[in-house]
């Protein structure tokens, strides 16, 4: 697609008319309808590898990559071939299959706190349900999240800060009690005095966070919080929870605890342990899991949890993620993030990256919890996408999402992706 070509979407239109009338928004998530960049969804006919393909035939190089599970990118012909020959023997069967256990002792080889897990069908079930484990392993009810993280869409976690510092948090939704998230309170990302100041009021049965942040854009926690929160946790008798649903798998081996160092007592999986079918889990130590029932009381369930094809696609994504995968990824990221700044020139804008994560935040200042990414030029930044999307590159459509390179993103993706980068940045800025 030529430098600055609109794009043609009138199938995509159409069937936006069409999905209107039958779907929410004509959507099943609503990041995907792109109205934080302000156009009508693009609808994709296909993809392999980097590319994505919408059905007006326009190509992208696609940095959402169905929003982290793609690890491989999309469509690798490994994954497909587990899932076909999964899928030969049946779809699911409501029964344990040997598939569960050898994906389960995948996990606990790389996240050495994972000694046992149980899987769901989204991350949302995960933490929901690592959350009822740590409320009945201490007898306590509140939950400590920090502001701009995003665990799901359970009742307890759609919830805004309360009036003030470590009070009780509000619904962010309507039809969420505020009975739902009166247990919940919320702390600013990398706000270590509000950190201590909760865990010195309250006794927690959680605190809870994205180690490395991505649904504000991606905002690494600052020197030594992690450690922090770990120590607190410790101070207080509180369960230390990671969720990586997104960090997991893909800032190394073992996540964010790997990168860092600091272990959690539970750890929220998703996204790259299902390969791109719906897999989940939560995890930790066998002390804590052995209260899930059925070897335990805490009920949780799930009429499709470890299902056969999701654990053969996570089992063959998991296996090609050996120490070259995880260095070229790094590599390859770091390499996007260079030649992102380099379009950006001294534009007011920061790039800031982890391995396989990377944020374009539209702001002159650092950004180093959720307010400073709300405070970014929003107008500005989808102005920005807009226009990458007219010459070919498939951003995350929200300034509060990250992009994900793959391993399939290779040296052309990336100078396209430049080429448009310091096009739309001309265009915008
Ligand atoms: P799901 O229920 O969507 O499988 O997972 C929820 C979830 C939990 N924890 C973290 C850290 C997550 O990022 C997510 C979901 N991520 C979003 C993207 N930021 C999924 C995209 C969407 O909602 O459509």
């Amino acid at each position: 697609m030529a430098a600055g070509a609109s794009l043609t979407d009138a199938r995509s239109a159409e069937l936006y008319r069409r999905a209107v009338r039958v779907l929410p928004g004509g959507v099943n998530s609503p990041v995907r309808a792109m109205r934080a960049i302000g156009r009508d969804p693009l609808f994709v006919q296909r993809a392999h590898g980097a590319e994505l393909i919408d059905v007006d035939g326009n190509r992208y190089v696609d940095y959402v990559c169905s929003w982290g599970p793609l690890i491989h990118g999309h469509a690798h012909p490994e994954i497909l071939a587990a899932i076909a020959d999964a899928a030969a023997a049946g779809t699911t069967f409501g029964a344990p299959t040997a598939g569960e256990v050898e994906l389960a002792e995948e996990v606990a080889r790389r996240v050495p706190s994972v000694e046992m897990l149980r899987m769901t069908s989204s991350g949302t079930e995960a933490a929901m349900s690592a959350i009822r484990l740590a409320r009945a392993a201490t007898g306590r009810e509140k939950l400590l999240k920090f502001a701009g993280a995003y665990h799901g869409h359970v009742d307890g976690l759609l919830a805004q800060a309360g009036s003030g510092l470590a009070t009780q948090a509000l619904p962010s939704s309507p039809g969420v009690p505020a009975a739902a998230t009166a247990n919940t309170l919320i702390v600013d990302w990398n706000d270590a005095e509000g950190v201590r100041a909760a865990t010195a009021e309250h006794e927690f049965a959680a605190i809870l966070c994205e180690p490395y942040p991505a649904n504000m854009g991606l905002v690494p926690p600052a020197e030594s919080f992690l450690e922090l929160l770990r120590e607190r946790a410790d101070a207080t008798g509180a369960l230390l929870v990671f969720d990586e649903v997104i960090s997991g798998f893909r800032l190394a081996a073992g996540g964010a605890q790997e990168l860092t160092g600091v272990t959690p007592d539970l750890t929220i999986m998703g996204k790259v342990i299902g390969g791109g079918l719906p897999a989940a889990a939560y995890g930790g130590p066998r002390s804590l899991m052995e209260l899930v029932a059925p070897a335990g009381a805490v009920y949780q369930a799930g009429t499709l949890s470890g299902n056969p094809l999701a654990v053969a696609a996570g089992l063959a994504t998991l296996r090609m993620l050996d120490d070259a995968a995880y260095a070229h990824l790094a590599a390859r990221t770091e390499r996007l993030a260079a030649g992102l700044r380099e379009a950006a020139g001294d534009r007011p804008v920061q790039v800031v990256t982890a391995p396989g994560l990377l944020t374009v935040f539209f702001s002159a200042e650092p950004v180093r919890d959720y307010a400073g990414a709300q405070a970014c030029d929003l107008e500005g930044h989808a102005a920005w996408c807009r226009a990458l999307l007219a010459r070919g590159v498939y951003p995350p459509p929200s300034q509060f999402e990250a992009w994900f390179p793959s391993l399939a993103h290779d040296h052309e993706h990336l100078e396209r992706t430049f080429d448009a980068a310091a096009a739309a940045f001309a265009e915008v800025l």
